[in-house]
Protein backbone atom coordinates (compact mmCIF):
# COMPACT_ATOMS: atom_id res chain seq x y z
CA UNK A 1 0.00 0.00 0.00
CA UNK A 2 1.28 3.85 -0.61
CA UNK A 3 1.33 6.03 1.69
CA UNK A 4 -0.81 8.83 -0.16
CA UNK A 5 -3.86 6.97 -0.48
CA UNK A 6 -3.57 5.82 3.17
CA UNK A 7 -3.37 9.16 4.29
CA UNK A 8 -5.99 10.72 2.10
CA UNK A 9 -8.47 8.17 3.75
CA UNK A 10 -7.93 9.53 7.20
CA UNK A 11 -7.13 12.99 6.91
CA UNK A 12 -10.00 14.09 8.53
CA UNK A 13 -8.81 12.79 11.79
CA UNK A 14 -5.76 15.00 11.84
CA UNK A 15 -5.83 18.03 14.12
CA UNK A 16 -3.20 20.32 16.15
CA UNK A 17 -0.11 22.07 15.98
CA UNK A 18 3.42 20.68 14.86
CA UNK A 19 6.38 22.34 14.05
CA UNK A 20 8.93 19.89 13.80
CA UNK A 21 11.22 18.79 10.80
CA UNK A 22 9.11 17.73 8.33
CA UNK A 23 9.87 14.56 6.38
CA UNK A 24 8.46 15.17 3.12
CA UNK A 25 6.58 12.45 0.97
CA UNK A 26 6.99 12.62 -3.46
CA UNK A 27 3.77 10.16 -4.17
CA UNK A 28 5.04 10.04 -7.91
CA UNK A 29 8.29 8.51 -7.15
CA UNK A 30 6.79 6.97 -3.66
CA UNK A 31 10.32 8.38 -2.10
CA UNK A 32 10.07 9.98 1.55
CA UNK A 33 13.03 12.79 2.43
CA UNK A 34 13.61 12.53 6.54
CA UNK A 35 15.94 15.16 7.60
CA UNK A 36 17.15 13.20 11.08
CA UNK A 37 16.32 9.62 12.09
CA UNK A 38 17.74 7.95 14.82
CA UNK A 39 18.96 4.46 14.61
CA UNK A 40 19.69 3.20 18.38
CA UNK A 41 21.97 5.39 19.41
CA UNK A 42 23.35 6.70 16.09
CA UNK A 43 21.60 9.62 14.26
CA UNK A 44 21.62 9.83 10.13
CA UNK A 45 20.82 13.05 8.42
CA UNK A 46 19.04 13.37 5.28
CA UNK A 47 18.09 9.94 4.73
CA UNK A 48 15.47 9.44 1.74
CA UNK A 49 14.00 6.31 1.35
CA UNK A 50 10.73 4.19 -0.52
CA UNK A 51 8.21 3.72 1.29
CA UNK A 52 6.82 -0.18 2.50
CA UNK A 53 3.45 -0.54 4.61
CA UNK A 54 2.24 2.62 6.08
CA UNK A 55 0.97 0.96 9.58
CA UNK A 56 -0.43 3.81 11.59
CA UNK A 57 -1.17 7.48 11.89
CA UNK A 58 -1.37 9.55 15.02
CA UNK A 59 -3.78 12.50 15.69
CA UNK A 60 -1.64 14.37 18.01
CA UNK A 61 0.96 16.93 17.33
CA UNK A 62 4.77 15.06 17.43
CA UNK A 63 6.56 14.41 20.41
CA UNK A 64 9.95 14.75 18.86
CA UNK A 65 11.45 16.23 15.87
CA UNK A 66 13.57 13.30 14.42
CA UNK A 67 12.09 10.13 13.15
CA UNK A 68 13.23 6.90 15.09
CA UNK A 69 13.58 3.64 13.48
CA UNK A 70 13.36 0.56 15.42
CA UNK A 71 15.52 -2.65 14.11
CA UNK A 72 13.34 -5.12 16.18
CA UNK A 73 10.45 -4.35 14.41
CA UNK A 74 11.04 -2.61 11.36
CA UNK A 75 9.19 0.15 12.04
CA UNK A 76 10.04 3.79 11.26
CA UNK A 77 8.18 6.43 13.50
CA UNK A 78 7.59 9.62 11.57
CA UNK A 79 6.73 13.02 13.55
CA UNK A 80 5.48 14.55 10.92
CA UNK A 81 5.27 14.28 7.15
CA UNK A 82 4.43 17.08 4.78
CA UNK A 83 2.41 14.95 1.76
CA UNK A 84 1.82 18.07 -0.54
CA UNK A 85 0.25 20.52 1.17
CA UNK A 86 -1.46 18.61 4.39
CA UNK A 87 0.97 17.51 7.32
CA UNK A 88 0.37 14.28 9.09
CA UNK A 89 1.51 13.42 12.97
CA UNK A 90 3.06 10.76 13.96
CA UNK A 91 2.87 8.48 11.14
CA UNK A 92 4.26 4.79 11.69
CA UNK A 93 5.75 2.90 8.50
CA UNK A 94 7.68 -0.11 7.49
CA UNK A 95 10.52 0.84 4.80
CA UNK A 96 11.00 -0.35 1.30
CA UNK A 97 14.68 0.41 1.01
CA UNK A 98 16.85 2.84 1.71
CA UNK A 99 18.22 4.66 -1.09
CA UNK A 100 20.92 7.27 0.25
CA UNK A 101 21.79 8.79 3.46
CA UNK A 102 23.14 11.75 4.01
CA UNK A 103 24.48 14.90 1.82
CA UNK A 104 23.72 18.00 1.87
CA UNK A 105 21.14 19.18 3.27
CA UNK A 106 18.62 21.89 1.11
CA UNK A 107 15.19 23.26 2.50
CA UNK A 108 15.48 21.13 5.37
CA UNK A 109 16.75 21.50 8.71
CA UNK A 110 17.45 20.76 12.54
CA UNK A 111 17.28 23.69 13.08
CA UNK A 112 14.78 23.03 15.86
CA UNK A 113 16.48 21.43 19.52
CA UNK A 114 12.85 21.21 21.22
CA UNK A 115 12.13 17.26 22.32
CA UNK A 116 9.04 18.31 23.80
CA UNK A 117 5.46 18.36 22.76
CA UNK A 118 3.74 21.79 20.69
CA UNK A 119 1.11 23.59 22.18
CA UNK A 120 -0.80 26.27 20.87
CA UNK A 121 -1.82 29.11 23.62
CA UNK A 122 -4.59 31.10 22.01
CA UNK A 123 -6.70 34.01 22.22
CA UNK A 124 -9.94 34.12 20.98
CA UNK A 125 -12.20 36.65 20.16
CA UNK A 126 -16.19 36.70 19.03
CA UNK A 127 -17.08 38.27 15.91
CA UNK A 128 -16.53 41.74 17.10
CA UNK A 129 -19.05 43.54 14.45
CA UNK A 130 -20.96 40.83 13.03
CA UNK A 131 -23.59 43.67 11.28
CA UNK A 132 -20.84 44.08 8.63
CA UNK A 133 -19.93 40.58 8.01
CA UNK A 134 -16.44 40.92 9.15
CA UNK A 135 -14.14 40.51 11.66
CA UNK A 136 -11.05 42.19 12.16
CA UNK A 137 -8.59 41.53 9.46
CA UNK A 138 -6.43 42.34 6.69
CA UNK A 139 -2.26 42.58 7.11
CA UNK A 140 -1.94 43.13 11.11
CA UNK A 141 0.29 45.16 12.45
CA UNK A 142 2.27 43.87 15.69
CA UNK A 143 4.86 45.61 17.42
CA UNK A 144 6.76 43.94 20.35
CA UNK A 145 7.47 46.32 23.66
CA UNK A 146 8.18 46.07 27.38
CA UNK A 147 4.10 47.11 28.44
CA UNK A 148 3.54 47.78 32.03
CA UNK A 149 6.79 47.20 33.82
CA UNK A 150 10.67 47.14 32.48
CA UNK A 151 11.56 43.24 31.85
CA UNK A 152 7.99 42.36 30.22
CA UNK A 153 7.36 40.77 27.32
CA UNK A 154 4.74 41.83 25.13
CA UNK A 155 3.39 42.88 22.10
CA UNK A 156 0.64 45.09 21.01
CA UNK A 157 -2.09 43.84 17.95
CA UNK A 158 -3.40 46.83 16.16
CA UNK A 159 -6.13 46.09 13.44
CA UNK A 160 -7.87 47.42 10.98
CA UNK A 161 -11.77 46.99 10.17
CA UNK A 162 -12.47 47.12 6.79
CA UNK A 163 -16.03 46.78 5.81
CA UNK A 164 -15.34 45.08 2.20
CA UNK A 165 -12.03 46.38 0.90
CA UNK A 166 -11.53 49.52 2.58
CA UNK A 167 -11.63 50.74 6.18
CA UNK A 168 -13.39 54.02 6.82
CA UNK A 169 -15.02 56.22 9.73
CA UNK A 170 -18.67 55.06 8.85
CA UNK A 171 -17.60 51.81 10.57
CA UNK A 172 -16.47 51.26 14.02
CA UNK A 173 -13.05 51.48 15.34
CA UNK A 174 -11.27 48.57 15.46
CA UNK A 175 -10.25 46.68 18.85
CA UNK A 176 -6.74 47.24 20.12
CA UNK A 177 -4.66 44.29 22.16
CA UNK A 178 -1.87 44.30 24.21
CA UNK A 179 -0.67 40.56 25.11
CA UNK A 180 1.62 39.89 27.64
CA UNK A 181 3.82 36.51 28.64
CA UNK A 182 2.76 35.85 32.17
CA UNK A 183 4.97 33.95 34.92
CA UNK A 184 4.32 30.24 33.30
CA UNK A 185 5.21 31.58 29.94
CA UNK A 186 2.09 31.79 28.25
CA UNK A 187 0.42 34.72 26.74
CA UNK A 188 -2.53 37.06 28.00
CA UNK A 189 -4.15 39.74 26.75
CA UNK A 190 -4.22 42.59 29.17
CA UNK A 191 -5.18 45.47 27.54
CA UNK A 192 -8.20 46.41 29.91
CA UNK A 193 -6.03 46.03 32.80
CA UNK A 194 -3.63 48.56 31.03
CA UNK A 195 -5.71 51.19 29.25
CA UNK A 196 -9.11 50.68 32.42
CA UNK A 197 -11.42 49.46 29.36
CA UNK A 198 -10.94 48.20 25.63
CA UNK A 199 -9.50 50.75 23.17
CA UNK A 200 -10.78 51.04 19.71
CA UNK A 201 -8.72 52.88 17.76
CA UNK A 202 -8.74 52.27 13.43
CA UNK A 203 -5.57 52.19 11.91
CA UNK A 204 -2.37 50.74 11.22
CA UNK A 205 0.84 50.54 12.84
CA UNK A 206 1.04 51.66 16.76
CA UNK A 207 4.71 53.44 17.10
CA UNK A 208 6.34 51.72 20.08
CA UNK A 209 8.62 54.06 22.05
CA UNK A 210 9.28 55.16 25.88
CA UNK A 211 8.18 58.55 25.37
CA UNK A 212 7.93 59.13 29.20
CA UNK A 213 11.85 58.46 29.73
CA UNK A 214 10.69 55.65 32.69
CA UNK A 215 12.16 52.71 31.40
CA UNK A 216 8.61 51.24 30.55
CA UNK A 217 7.57 50.99 26.64
CA UNK A 218 4.45 53.77 25.41
CA UNK A 219 2.40 53.68 22.32
CA UNK A 220 1.72 56.22 20.03
CA UNK A 221 -0.93 55.69 17.25
CA UNK A 222 -2.85 57.75 14.86
CA UNK A 223 -6.99 57.04 13.85
CA UNK A 224 -6.55 56.40 9.95
CA UNK A 225 -8.29 54.77 7.19
CA UNK A 226 -7.94 53.88 3.87
CA UNK A 227 -9.54 56.43 1.76
CA UNK A 228 -9.22 60.07 2.23
CA UNK A 229 -10.72 61.02 5.09
CA UNK A 230 -9.18 63.64 7.56
CA UNK A 231 -7.16 62.29 10.09
CA UNK A 232 -8.37 64.12 13.24
CA UNK A 233 -7.25 62.69 16.67
CA UNK A 234 -3.48 60.67 18.02
CA UNK A 235 -3.52 59.19 20.66
CA UNK A 236 -0.58 58.11 23.26
CA UNK A 237 -1.03 55.63 25.51
CA UNK A 238 1.95 56.22 28.41
CA UNK A 239 3.01 54.05 31.22
CA UNK A 240 2.30 55.04 34.55
CA UNK A 241 4.32 53.87 37.94
CA UNK A 242 1.69 51.53 39.30
CA UNK A 243 1.67 49.59 35.90
CA UNK A 244 -1.36 51.13 34.22
CA UNK A 245 -1.31 53.56 31.07
CA UNK A 246 -2.61 57.08 30.99
CA UNK A 247 -4.87 57.48 27.79
CA UNK A 248 -3.78 60.97 25.87
CA UNK A 249 -6.27 62.17 23.03
CA UNK A 250 -4.49 64.34 20.68
CA UNK A 251 -6.41 66.47 18.46
CA UNK A 252 -4.38 66.91 15.04
CA UNK A 253 -4.66 70.80 14.54
CA UNK A 254 -2.03 71.18 11.70
CA UNK A 255 -3.35 68.85 9.35
CA UNK A 256 -4.75 71.99 6.96
CA UNK A 257 -4.91 69.93 3.93
CA UNK A 258 -7.67 67.68 5.81
CA UNK A 259 -5.68 64.65 4.44
CA UNK A 260 -6.09 61.16 6.08
CA UNK A 261 -2.41 60.95 7.77
CA UNK A 262 -0.36 57.83 6.35
CA UNK A 263 -0.92 55.03 9.16
CA UNK A 264 3.36 55.28 10.17
CA UNK A 265 5.21 57.19 12.39
CA UNK A 266 8.35 56.94 13.95
CA UNK A 267 9.99 58.10 16.92
CA UNK A 268 12.78 60.64 17.35
CA UNK A 269 14.12 63.47 18.90
CA UNK A 270 13.36 65.78 16.35
CA UNK A 271 14.05 69.12 18.09
CA UNK A 272 17.05 67.82 20.05
CA UNK A 273 15.56 68.50 23.37
CA UNK A 274 15.75 65.56 24.55
CA UNK A 275 12.10 64.33 24.62
CA UNK A 276 11.10 61.39 21.96
CA UNK A 277 8.81 63.00 19.17
CA UNK A 278 6.85 61.20 17.02
CA UNK A 279 7.11 61.99 12.67
CA UNK A 280 3.92 60.95 10.22
CA UNK A 281 5.10 59.64 6.75
CA UNK A 282 2.78 62.85 5.58
CA UNK A 283 5.02 65.30 7.05
CA UNK A 284 3.59 66.01 10.55
CA UNK A 285 5.59 66.31 13.64
CA UNK A 286 4.47 65.56 17.17
CA UNK A 287 6.70 67.33 19.26
CA UNK A 288 7.06 64.92 22.73
CA UNK A 289 6.72 67.06 26.12
CA UNK A 290 8.43 63.68 28.11
CA UNK A 291 5.05 62.95 29.92
CA UNK A 292 3.01 61.66 26.82
CA UNK A 293 1.49 64.54 25.57
CA UNK A 294 2.11 66.27 21.85
CA UNK A 295 1.49 69.38 20.12
CA UNK A 296 1.51 68.59 16.21
CA UNK A 297 2.86 70.95 13.52
CA UNK A 298 3.90 70.20 9.79
CA UNK A 299 7.37 69.95 8.72
CA UNK A 300 6.47 73.21 6.62
CA UNK A 301 9.85 74.25 5.59
CA UNK A 302 10.53 74.66 1.81
CA UNK A 303 12.54 71.46 1.49
CA UNK A 304 9.67 69.54 2.42
CA UNK A 305 6.96 71.69 0.92
CA UNK A 306 9.03 71.86 -2.34
CA UNK A 307 10.53 68.51 -2.62
CA UNK A 308 8.04 65.95 -1.05
CA UNK A 309 4.02 66.01 -0.49
CA UNK A 310 3.27 62.45 0.89
CA UNK A 311 5.16 59.67 1.89
CA UNK A 312 3.96 55.83 3.27
CA UNK A 313 6.91 54.35 5.35
CA UNK A 314 8.86 56.42 7.55
CA UNK A 315 11.89 55.19 9.73
CA UNK A 316 15.14 56.93 11.41
CA UNK A 317 18.58 56.23 11.44
CA UNK A 318 22.04 58.37 12.13
CA UNK A 319 23.44 57.25 8.49
CA UNK A 320 26.25 59.34 8.47
CA UNK A 321 27.32 59.21 11.90
CA UNK A 322 27.02 62.35 13.20
CA UNK A 323 24.98 61.17 16.63
CA UNK A 324 21.47 62.92 15.31
CA UNK A 325 19.12 60.85 13.81
CA UNK A 326 17.17 61.31 10.35
CA UNK A 327 14.29 60.48 8.58
CA UNK A 328 13.77 57.67 5.91
CA UNK A 329 10.69 58.93 3.93
CA UNK A 330 9.17 56.20 1.24
CA UNK A 331 6.72 57.17 -1.27
CA UNK A 332 7.83 60.66 -0.72
CA UNK A 333 9.39 62.07 -3.87
CA UNK A 334 6.59 62.25 -5.97
CA UNK A 335 7.12 66.12 -7.10
CA UNK A 336 10.90 66.16 -8.76
CA UNK A 337 11.89 63.12 -9.22
CA UNK A 338 9.53 60.33 -8.82
CA UNK A 339 12.07 57.77 -10.22
CA UNK A 340 13.49 57.57 -7.07
CA UNK A 341 10.80 57.89 -4.25
CA UNK A 342 12.52 57.41 -1.41
CA UNK A 343 14.92 59.58 0.46
CA UNK A 344 16.90 60.54 3.60
CA UNK A 345 16.05 63.88 4.89
CA UNK A 346 18.71 65.37 7.29
CA UNK A 347 17.52 67.05 10.26
CA UNK A 348 18.72 70.30 11.57
CA UNK A 349 19.36 71.48 15.12
CA UNK A 350 16.13 73.30 14.97
CA UNK A 351 14.04 69.69 13.51
CA UNK A 352 13.80 71.62 10.17
CA UNK A 353 14.74 69.49 7.64
CA UNK A 354 17.77 70.90 5.77
CA UNK A 355 19.04 68.08 2.93
CA UNK A 356 17.89 65.70 1.14
CA UNK A 357 19.50 62.34 -0.30
CA UNK A 358 17.77 60.45 -2.67
CA UNK A 359 17.91 56.59 -2.51
CA UNK A 360 18.51 54.04 -5.64
CA UNK A 361 15.65 53.43 -8.16
CA UNK A 362 13.45 50.87 -7.38
CA UNK A 363 12.57 47.35 -8.65
CA UNK A 364 9.00 47.96 -9.77
CA UNK A 365 9.80 51.05 -11.61
CA UNK A 366 12.61 48.96 -14.08
CA UNK A 367 10.32 46.05 -14.19
CA UNK A 368 7.21 47.69 -15.25
CA UNK A 369 9.61 50.75 -16.95
CA UNK A 370 7.49 53.44 -15.59
CA UNK A 371 8.61 55.78 -12.81
CA UNK A 372 5.76 55.24 -10.65
CA UNK A 373 5.21 51.85 -10.38
CA UNK A 374 6.83 50.85 -6.78
CA UNK A 375 4.68 51.43 -3.90
CA UNK A 376 7.48 51.65 -0.91
CA UNK A 377 4.69 50.42 1.85
CA UNK A 378 7.37 49.56 4.65
CA UNK A 379 11.20 51.03 5.37
CA UNK A 380 13.60 49.25 8.07
CA UNK A 381 17.13 50.97 8.87
CA UNK A 382 19.81 48.33 10.59
CA UNK A 383 23.53 48.04 10.12
CA UNK A 384 23.80 44.25 7.89
CA UNK A 385 27.18 43.83 7.61
CA UNK A 386 28.42 45.64 10.81
CA UNK A 387 30.43 48.23 9.65
CA UNK A 388 29.07 51.03 11.84
CA UNK A 389 27.49 52.35 9.03
CA UNK A 390 23.23 51.78 9.20
CA UNK A 391 21.83 50.18 6.01
CA UNK A 392 18.40 50.20 4.75
CA UNK A 393 15.75 48.02 4.16
CA UNK A 394 12.16 49.21 2.13
CA UNK A 395 9.70 46.36 1.08
CA UNK A 396 7.45 47.27 -2.02
CA UNK A 397 5.20 45.99 -4.36
CA UNK A 398 3.49 47.10 -7.52
CA UNK A 399 0.85 49.91 -7.30
CA UNK A 400 -2.72 48.41 -8.29
CA UNK A 401 -2.68 50.33 -11.47
CA UNK A 402 -0.03 48.48 -12.85
CA UNK A 403 -1.43 44.89 -12.54
CA UNK A 404 -5.03 45.59 -13.99
CA UNK A 405 -6.17 47.68 -10.63
CA UNK A 406 -5.85 44.92 -8.63
CA UNK A 407 -3.33 44.55 -5.37
CA UNK A 408 -1.35 41.17 -6.19
CA UNK A 409 0.75 39.34 -3.97
CA UNK A 410 4.25 40.53 -4.99
CA UNK A 411 6.71 41.87 -3.27
CA UNK A 412 10.40 42.97 -3.48
CA UNK A 413 13.09 44.23 -0.79
CA UNK A 414 15.10 46.41 -1.59
CA UNK A 415 18.31 46.71 0.00
CA UNK A 416 21.11 49.42 0.03
CA UNK A 417 24.10 49.51 1.72
CA UNK A 418 25.38 52.78 3.25
CA UNK A 419 28.81 53.43 1.59
CA UNK A 420 29.13 56.44 3.43
CA UNK A 421 28.94 59.83 2.15
CA UNK A 422 25.25 59.57 1.74
CA UNK A 423 26.20 57.10 -0.89
CA UNK A 424 23.92 53.48 -1.11
CA UNK A 425 25.03 50.57 -2.98
CA UNK A 426 21.68 48.56 -4.10
CA UNK A 427 22.56 45.45 -3.38
CA UNK A 428 19.03 43.93 -3.79
CA UNK A 429 19.29 41.76 -6.42
CA UNK A 430 21.89 39.68 -4.55
CA UNK A 431 20.65 40.23 -0.65
CA UNK A 432 18.19 37.72 -0.81
CA UNK A 433 19.21 34.47 -3.43
CA UNK A 434 15.74 33.42 -5.42
CA UNK A 435 13.65 35.59 -3.45
CA UNK A 436 10.18 34.54 -4.74
CA UNK A 437 8.50 38.08 -5.55
CA UNK A 438 4.98 36.26 -6.03
CA UNK A 439 4.84 36.47 -2.34
CA UNK A 440 2.75 38.69 0.01
CA UNK A 441 4.99 41.58 0.98
CA UNK A 442 6.14 42.08 4.62
CA UNK A 443 4.35 45.25 6.44
CA UNK A 444 5.40 44.63 9.99
CA UNK A 445 9.30 43.04 9.27
CA UNK A 446 11.62 42.16 12.16
CA UNK A 447 15.38 42.18 11.90
CA UNK A 448 16.68 40.71 14.81
CA UNK A 449 19.88 38.62 15.29
CA UNK A 450 18.05 35.38 15.98
CA UNK A 451 20.86 33.14 15.93
CA UNK A 452 23.15 34.79 18.10
CA UNK A 453 25.78 35.10 16.06
CA UNK A 454 26.63 38.96 15.97
CA UNK A 455 24.77 39.71 12.47
CA UNK A 456 20.98 40.93 12.63
CA UNK A 457 18.58 38.45 10.81
CA UNK A 458 15.06 39.23 9.05
CA UNK A 459 11.94 38.00 9.75
CA UNK A 460 9.21 38.79 7.03
CA UNK A 461 5.83 39.19 8.45
CA UNK A 462 3.46 38.33 5.07
CA UNK A 463 -0.21 36.84 5.18
CA UNK A 464 -1.26 33.57 3.07
CA UNK A 465 -3.93 35.50 0.97
CA UNK A 466 -3.59 33.02 -2.04
CA UNK A 467 -2.45 30.24 -0.01
CA UNK A 468 0.50 28.40 1.00
CA UNK A 469 2.78 28.88 -2.44
CA UNK A 470 2.78 32.63 -1.70
CA UNK A 471 3.47 32.31 1.82
CA UNK A 472 5.09 35.86 2.77
CA UNK A 473 6.47 34.75 6.41
CA UNK A 474 9.51 33.67 6.07
CA UNK A 475 13.47 33.90 8.12
CA UNK A 476 16.07 34.63 6.27
CA UNK A 477 19.61 34.33 7.97
CA UNK A 478 22.53 36.43 7.49
CA UNK A 479 25.29 34.68 5.98
CA UNK A 480 28.12 37.49 6.36
CA UNK A 481 28.18 38.64 3.47
CA UNK A 482 25.83 40.64 2.22
CA UNK A 483 23.58 37.39 1.53
CA UNK A 484 20.54 35.64 3.37
CA UNK A 485 19.44 32.44 3.61
CA UNK A 486 15.95 31.32 4.23
CA UNK A 487 15.78 28.97 6.88
CA UNK A 488 12.85 26.85 8.37
CA UNK A 489 10.81 27.18 4.91
CA UNK A 490 9.03 23.68 5.70
CA UNK A 491 8.46 24.11 9.59
CA UNK A 492 6.84 27.50 9.18
CA UNK A 493 4.94 25.78 6.25
CA UNK A 494 3.37 22.68 8.44
CA UNK A 495 3.40 25.14 11.09
CA UNK A 496 0.75 27.53 9.73
CA UNK A 497 -1.20 24.89 8.03
CA UNK A 498 -2.16 23.36 11.36
CA UNK A 499 -2.90 26.61 12.45
CA UNK A 500 -5.53 27.09 9.71
CA UNK A 501 -6.33 23.33 9.58
CA UNK A 502 -7.64 24.31 13.98
CA UNK A 503 -9.72 27.01 12.62
CA UNK A 504 -10.53 26.18 9.06
CA UNK A 505 -9.87 28.60 6.26
CA UNK A 506 -12.22 30.82 4.30
CA UNK A 507 -13.24 34.27 4.06
CA UNK A 508 -13.04 35.60 7.59
CA UNK A 509 -10.76 38.29 6.10
CA UNK A 510 -11.34 40.79 3.80
CA UNK A 511 -10.58 39.13 0.85
CA UNK A 512 -13.71 36.56 -0.61
CA UNK A 513 -11.19 33.54 -1.10
CA UNK A 514 -8.91 34.49 1.36
CA UNK A 515 -7.15 31.52 2.88
CA UNK A 516 -5.24 33.62 5.54
CA UNK A 517 -3.24 33.47 8.21
CA UNK A 518 -3.19 37.28 8.65
CA UNK A 519 0.38 37.46 9.93
CA UNK A 520 3.38 35.50 12.06
CA UNK A 521 6.20 36.76 14.06
CA UNK A 522 8.46 35.08 15.67
CA UNK A 523 8.63 36.16 19.85
CA UNK A 524 11.20 35.33 22.31
CA UNK A 525 10.26 33.37 24.86
CA UNK A 526 12.67 31.56 27.17
CA UNK A 527 15.46 31.84 25.15
CA UNK A 528 13.71 30.68 22.48
CA UNK A 529 11.57 31.50 19.54
CA UNK A 530 7.96 31.14 19.61
CA UNK A 531 5.27 32.67 16.89
CA UNK A 532 2.58 34.65 17.09
CA UNK A 533 -0.32 33.78 14.53
CA UNK A 534 -3.48 35.44 13.66
CA UNK A 535 -6.12 34.45 11.75
CA UNK A 536 -9.63 35.37 10.78
CA UNK A 537 -11.48 31.83 10.68
CA UNK A 538 -15.03 31.19 8.20
CA UNK A 539 -16.89 32.37 10.73
CA UNK A 540 -14.95 36.28 10.79
CA UNK A 541 -13.77 35.46 14.30
CA UNK A 542 -10.54 36.43 15.11
CA UNK A 543 -7.68 34.67 16.82
CA UNK A 544 -4.56 35.38 18.52
CA UNK A 545 -2.13 32.45 19.09
CA UNK A 546 1.27 31.95 20.41
CA UNK A 547 2.47 28.76 18.76
CA UNK A 548 5.24 27.53 21.26
CA UNK A 549 7.65 26.06 18.99
CA UNK A 550 10.53 26.87 21.06
CA UNK A 551 12.80 27.64 17.61
CA UNK A 552 16.73 27.80 17.78
CA UNK A 553 18.16 29.52 14.39
CA UNK A 554 21.16 28.39 13.50
CA1 LIG B 1 7.20 54.98 29.26
CA1 LIG C 1 11.93 66.31 21.07
CA1 LIG D 1 26.31 48.82 7.35
CA1 LIG E 1 22.40 36.42 12.91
Amino acid sequence: MKILPRLILIAGFLTGVNAWATDTYDSTSNQLTIPTVQVGSTTYTNVVISVGNVLSIGNSPANGYADIYNSTNGQLMIPSVLVGSTTYNNVIITIGSVLSVGGSFSNQSILSENTSAVTTSVQDYPQIYPQYGYGVGSPSFIEFGNFGSKNANCFVDAEILRGGSISSSTLPDAPLYVLCQQPNGSFKEVSQQFFGRQLYINGGYPLVADFNNDGIDDIFKIETWDNSESSNTAYSMVSNINGTYSVINIPITSNQYSFNLNDQNTAIDLNHDGCLDAVNAMGISFIGDCKGGFSNQQLNNDLWQTTYNLGTGICSGDFNGSGIQQLLITDGHTNISPNQPNSIFEVGDNGHLIANHLLPVPYWNVFYNASNATHNFSCRVADINNDGKQDVLIFTRPWAEFTSNIWTDQSYIQVYLNLGNWNFLDISATAFPNYNTNTSGSYSSRIIDFNNDGYLDVALMGSTWQGISNNGNQIWINNKDNTFRPVFTNELTSLYSNYQQQFGTGNGGYTSNAKNINSMLPIQVNGKWNYIMQMADLNGNYHIGVANTQYTFK
